[in-house]
């Protein structure tokens, strides 16, 4: 199987940083899912990464859908089955989407000639970040276990680190600081560290 992918992205992170935990080996096949040609339309028509290439041709993408395939076909664990626990640990995976859905196009955003940049939307994109991390620090024992919701917090906050290290996301909170601490030196993150 190989994952379409730029080492820079979040979402990738995540759907590698499960591969490992999975022990399921992956290629990765650096991608520019923004080319202004439509060749990498061929393998995800909405032109984002990651997407899974699996060994019969067939292509998956968004990350939560490539993740659950892999759990799903690989040993699983990471994905609880339905009930309580499933949507809870599924929420959590949305919050550290909901992250990264802000972060990468505010990163975009900061890109842009000065004058072009919008402050609005700059400021919803920093809303967003600041209130997610915000409720994981409340509620930081459901940072608890090692499945697709604390692997995708962890990525995101990595990100963070990663594009926004003068945001200083662990002044404030402590709690989440420690946990992401300890999270971080897992072998899947250690390994998947971006660039
Ligand atoms: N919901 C998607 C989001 C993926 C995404 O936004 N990937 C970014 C890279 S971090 C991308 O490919 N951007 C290319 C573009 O927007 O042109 C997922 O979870 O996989």
């Amino acid at each position: 199987m190989k994952v379409h992918a730029s080492p820079a992205s979040p979402y990738v992170r995540k759907v590698r940083a499960l591969a490992v935990e999975l022990g399921v080996p992956l290629e990765m096949v650096i991608a520019d899912a923004a080319a202004a040609d439509s060749s990498f339309g061929r393998i995800n028509p909405i032109h984002r990464v990651p997407a899974l290439e699996l060994d019969n041709g067939e292509v998956l993408f968004d990350s939560p859908l490539i993740c659950e395939y892999l759990d799903a076909n690989h040993g699983g664990g990471f994905f609880p089955p339905p009930g309580p626990e499933r949507w809870r640990v599924l929420k959590l995976q949305a919050l550290g989407d909901g992250i990264m859905d802000a972060a990468v196009p505010r990163r975009g955003e900061v890109l842009r000639p000065e004058q072009q940049q919008s402050p609005a939307r700059l400021a919803a994109y920093e809303r967003s970040i600041r209130q997610v991390l915000d409720a994981l620090e409340r509620d930081v024992d459901g940072l608890s276990g090692v499945n697709i919701g604390t692997i995708a917090v962890a990525c995101a906050l990595g990100y963070l680190d990663f594009r926004f290290p003068d945001d200083a996301w662990r002044k404030g909170r402590p709690a989440l600081e420690a946990w992401y601490d300890t999270f971080a030196q897992r072998p899947s993150m250690v390994q998947t560290a971006p660039y």
